[in-house]
């Protein structure tokens, strides 16, 4: 404080009592420009951020758009992972005579291209006779009421993943 006092006291000796007065106002001013700027620039600031993020991290809802498309996809998530067969993920070993005639690269497993081709003649015999003798341990994933064969509601599910 002292040393603001003694620059004051010593602009008042080199200048004039007028030439103060004006300094002071433009220094005022000054302070009063920075108070504006630094008000605009967190206006500015405030728009760059994502509310609707933020709001998620901090476990708030969402505006009802973005709220209702994220409950879609969450509802969509657990389905589809339930929809998708066993084979798909870790390939059947081979058991029966039926795996063995597709197992076409005679490697004890029955790759996502083997079974593909058992399940699409499955397909084509559920189609003709109406039904197929489960014969293969892969099979009963299909097989709902496990009475042993697939009828045409079961090979619904094994037509939409052999697509
Ligand atoms: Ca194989
Ligand atoms: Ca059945």
């Amino acid at each position: 404080m002292k040393f603001f006092c003694s620059v004051w006291k010593f602009f008042d000796s080199i200048f004039s009592q007028e030439e103060v007065q004006i300094m002071r106002r433009i220094s005022i001013m000054t302070v009063i420009c920075f108070f504006l700027a630094s008000l605009v620039i967190q206006q500015c600031w405030a728009g760059l951020i994502d509310h609707e993020r933020l709001n998620r991290r901090r476990g708030l809802p969402l505006s009802n758009e973005k709220a209702q498309a994220a409950k879609a996809k969450a509802a969509e998530v657990p389905e589809a992972k339930m929809e998708l067969p066993k084979w798909i993920t870790e390939p059947p070993v081979v058991k029966g005579s039926t795996d063995r005639k597709y197992d076409v690269n005679n490697d004890g497993k029955l790759q996502k291209s083997e079974v593909t081709i058992l399940l699409r003649d499955v397909l084509d015999i559920v189609e003709e006779k109406g039904g197929y003798q489960v014969d293969s341990d892969m099979l009963k994933e299909y097989d709902k009421n496990r009475d042993g064969l697939l009828t045409k509601v079961e090979a619904i599910q094994i037509r939409e993943h052999v697509r």
